[in-house]
């Protein structure tokens, strides 16, 4: 103990800052533990893909979740336990070290480990979602443009036309391979259906594809993810995952309807030359 302190008061008051590093270190743990089970914020996917997706993020947020609380558990510590002693006048510098070799190279080589580790997770759930080596058992090629959506089933004969005023709605069985060929026939614009937790860009010219599994029945919003325009936020779509059977007769109450003059060869630029497709 110090001269001039009082001792009763001392031991109170470190006793405290202990209680508030506790209150906050049990709050990281319950988000801790939250993040854990749950699914960090990350919609329920909807797709076999999403899952994969799902099991990185929760593993990116595990890791960043331990990392901050012991690097803010390091920090409070040292703040607290090296805090200037009440008897030290102000401007005194404690004992100055220079630095420590070993303990350098620890905190370099762990970061790049962990790094290392993530960087991998991060390329495996990359290959698994790139993967194409399942047959696609329906193909839909999608073509953005300023502000809708078109969606063609080449092998079946169906297009399903929509803007901003009427978004067009994506029909896909539940557990088929389904393969998006992703065209832009403008600028660039981006394939988003939160529920799926995929997204890919749409670039004029360039000949995107994504398998996309669907793994649950309902209807889910899409959008365009890349700003391309003044009406970007009205560009939106739905994608409705049915049964096969009620796929099947979809496709054969599309076959019904009238459709435009068969696709542009050249590319996704015929869009406004499809004056009879029927807009749903
Ligand atoms: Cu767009």
């Amino acid at each position: 103990m110090l001269a001039g302190e009082i001792p009763g008061n001392h031991a109170l008051r470190r006793h405290s800052h202990w209680k508030g590093a506790g209150l906050v270190l049990a709050l990281f743990g319950a988000l801790l533990v939250d993040t854990g089970c749950g699914r960090g914020g990350a919609p329920e996917p909807a797709s076999a893909q999403g899952e994969n997706v799902l099991d990185l993020w929760r593993i990116l947020l595990t890791a960043g979740v331990v990392l901050g609380v012991l690097v803010a558990a390091l920090i409070l510590w040292s703040v607290l336990r090296y805090r200037r002693p009440k008897a030290t006048p102000a401007g005194q510098l404690p004992r100055q070290t220079r630095a420590n070799v070993p303990l350098e190279v620890f905190y370099t080589v762990i970061p790049l480990v962990i790094v290392a580790m993530l960087f991998g997770l991060t390329m495996r759930t990359q290959n698994r979602i790139r993967d194409e080596s399942d047959t696609a058992e329906v193909s839909v090629e999608v073509t953005g443009f300023q502000w809708g959506w078109r969606f063609r089933y080449p092998a079946q004969g169906v297009t399903v036309l929509g803007d901003a005023n009427a978004p067009p709605t994506l029909v896909v069985p539940v557990g088929a391979n389904v393969r998006l060929r992703l065209l832009a026939a403008d600028v660039i614009h981006s394939f988003f259906v939160p529920a799926f937790l995929v997204k890919q860009d749409m670039i004029p010219g360039v000949d995107n594809s994504l398998d996309i599994r669907p793994t649950a029945l309902g209807r889910f919003p899409g959008v365009c993810a890349e700003f391309c325009g003044l009406d970007h936020w009205r560009m939106t779509f739905d994608v409705e995952v049915v049964e096969p059977a009620a796929f099947q007769a979809f496709i054969a109450e599309e076959q019904q309807v009238p459709q435009g003059p068969g696709p542009d060869p050249n590319g996704p630029g015929d869009i406004g030359r499809q004056a009879s497709v029927r807009v749903r």
